[in-house]
């Protein structure tokens, strides 16, 4: 049967089922309550009691899946799939072309079933049935016929009709090329045979914010949800973010989002620990685990979490306040660096961001972009974030970024009377309050910038190893700060964002790695003489650069190798009644 006419069909079935019911609960409400109060006997004959609050799995009635079943086919309960070995070359060219395992993708139902990975604590949830309209936006470029269409088929399936507006599909130009025909006429034709689905094609590529904006400029509903185009809604994935805003319209909510494998698309069955948004002072986006103080705030386990910043893919908000708030930086460019700007501006001017544990979303965290983004366009962003958001803090960020300007962000004029058309709060209030765990180095430290060794010229360098235990070595000096910036602390650590340069054996064939600060010095504290020897006090020994290593040996002042001088050395050079510190 074709699509179109199965969904009128089921449309009428259930439009009639679900008269049927209504008036089935009449008559036995109106017999009820005529048996114990005739004078309200009449209230029996109204339609369905929104103010009446329901569990999450009331809402489940409403759920339509329209594909044919697949009994046993790939993929069921969210199961990997993996492709024979006669399909290998099929298999690399998928990967190549989208990121992810797209042959295995192929072979899955568009309304798979998936774990539900949901805490019992969900079920107990009372929600209200007025909930708001969503406009669902889903922007794609060169995206897989099936990663696009389970995102789609499953919000349908997956979201009482009653609270979908709309799904708006964006079109970022994807190319004409035989590899992505199906993005064409085909997806056109397809799109038309689905309820609600809207597509709208951008006339040139104009990158994530930009087709976000189109998508949100066009949309109708209520509440507007972004989503990436590689995503599967889960039950009840909704109705707790409508929720949500309800009660408060001036939050961004966002989703707990589940892992789909881009190697074989298994939908992740494990619960994990929540973690929520943070941020790394060159302004980029990371996860980290939730500090004491909020897992002490929340009472139970569907509690919303509160992040300082979110990824920025998947999330939702109020159409309006959407607007009000500022929508996104339209001077930002093709990608990178909004969902920091959204996140700051949302703590400094509205109520912030929050996590919803009940509402799951799965999303294929590709092991690459397939495409690449237009030089610069990061750093373009970073610099705006930077010049309307982050007061004096700033000086933080361009000292990681050694090489950026603020010229380089254009002109942020508009943005910063936006800030003060919404009486925003200060980035000191968003730091003390809102992540009062993130380290603010030190202002005035002994030694800042890259690190250079006289022996070899080159600069310590982390060599992107940015993790505990990574092993940082040497570099040829690239004035960009980045991996080759460095602080030499008051509490004389070699730092790099909350790493250390820690040292913990002094044989020969001990390593200098990178662990994460614990501000007890030991093994992470260093000397850095007067005759550029970085030296570790507790095992007696220097760090000596050959090649583009780091070796721990016996210091000799006669070695250049083991002398070492800072860009800058900050506390020498602290001006005439300067403050001192940063708060
Ligand atoms: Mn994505």
């Amino acid at each position: 049967m074709r699509l179109a006419t199965r969904y009128i069909c089921t449309a009428i079935i259930l439009t009639s089922l679900f008269w049927l019911a209504i008036d089935l609960t009449a008559v036995l409400w109106s017999r009820n309550t005529s048996d114990s109060n005739n004078n309200e006997g009449r209230r029996g004959v109204q339609s369905v009691d929104n103010t009446k609050l329901v569990t999450i799995d009331f809402f489940k009635r409403y759920y339509n899946y329209v594909l044919d079943p697949q009994p046993g086919s790939a993929g069921m309960g969210g199961a990997a799939v993996r492709n024979p070995d006669t399909e290998k070359t099929k298999e690399d060219v998928s990967l190549e072309d989208y990121g992810f395992n797209e042959l295995a993708s192929s072979k899955i139902s568009l309304e798979r079933s998936i774990p539900d990975n949901r805490d019992t604590s969900c079920f107990n949830v009372q929600y209200r049935q007025d909930l708001p309209t969503a406009s669902v936006i889903v922007i794609f470029h060169n995206e897989a016929w099936s990663a696009l269409m389970r995102t789609v088929h499953t919000v349908l399936a997956r979201t009482p009709p009653q609270y979908l507006y709309e799904i708006i599909l964006v079109d970022d130009a994807s190319v004409k090329d035989s590899k992505y025909s199906h993005l064409a006429s085909k997806l056109s034709d397809y799109v038309d045979t689905l309820p609600k689905v809207k597509l709208i094609r951008a006339p040139k590529r104009v990158g994530l914010t930009q087709a976000r904006l189109i998508g949100a400029d066009n949309a109708k509903g209520e509440v507007l949800v972004f989503l990436d185009s590689h995503c599967e809604a889960s039950n009840g994935w909704l109705e707790p973010m409508l929720a949500r805003l309800k009660e408060n319209r001036k939050l961004a909510v966002v989703p707990d989002i589940e892992v789909i494998s881009w190697k074989n698309f298994a939908y992740s069955s494990e619960r994990g620990s929540y973690n929520r948004g943070i941020f790394s002072w060159e302004l980029m986006f990371n996860w980290g685990p939730l500090p004491q103080r909020e897992q002490n705030r929340r009472k139970a386990e569907s509690d919303p979490i509160k992040s300082p910043t979110m990824a920025g893919g998947l999330f939702a908000m109020d159409r309006l306040y959407f607007f009000e708030s500022g929508a996104y930086d339209r001077e930002l460019t093709f990608w990178g660096g909004e969902n920091v700007e959204m996140s700051f501006r949302l703590w400094m001017c509205g109520d912030g961001i929050e996590i919803l544990p009940c509402s799951r979303v799965g999303h294929v965290f590709r092991e690459r972009a397939p495409y690449k983004s237009p030089e610069g366009s990061t750093d373009h962003n970073s610099i705006r974030v930077a010049e309307v958001w982050m007061d004096e803090f700033k000086d933080i960020f361009y000292s990681f970024r050694a090489n950026l300007k603020p010229e380089a962000g254009g002109d942020v004029s508009e943005r910063r009377k936006l800030r003060e058309k919404l009486q925003c709060k200060s980035f000191k209030w968003y730091l003390q309050n809102i992540i009062p765990e993130l380290e603010i180095p030190d202002k005035y430290p002994y030694g800042r910038g890259d690190v250079k060794n006289l022996g070899t010229n080159s600069c310590l360098d982390t060599l992107a190893q940015n993790n505990q235990g990574g092993v940082p070595g040497l570099y040829p000096c690239h004035k960009m700060g980045t991996n080759q910036f460095f602080i030499f602390t008051k509490k004389f650590e070699i730092w790099h964002d909350s790493l250390c340069l820690d040292l913990s054996d002094s044989s020969a064939a001990a390593k200098a790695k990178l662990w994460p600060c614990h501000k007890q010095g030991g093994n992470q504290k260093w000397e850095h003489t007067k005759n550029g020897f970085i030296k570790h006090p507790a095992h007696g020994k220097c760090l000596e650069g050959q090649g583009d290593q780091i070796l721990i040996r016996e210091c000799n002042k006669d070695n250049l190798s083991q002398k070492w001088i800072f860009e800058k050395y900050p506390d020498q050079e602290v001006p005439a009644n300067a403050k001192r510190t940063w708060m």
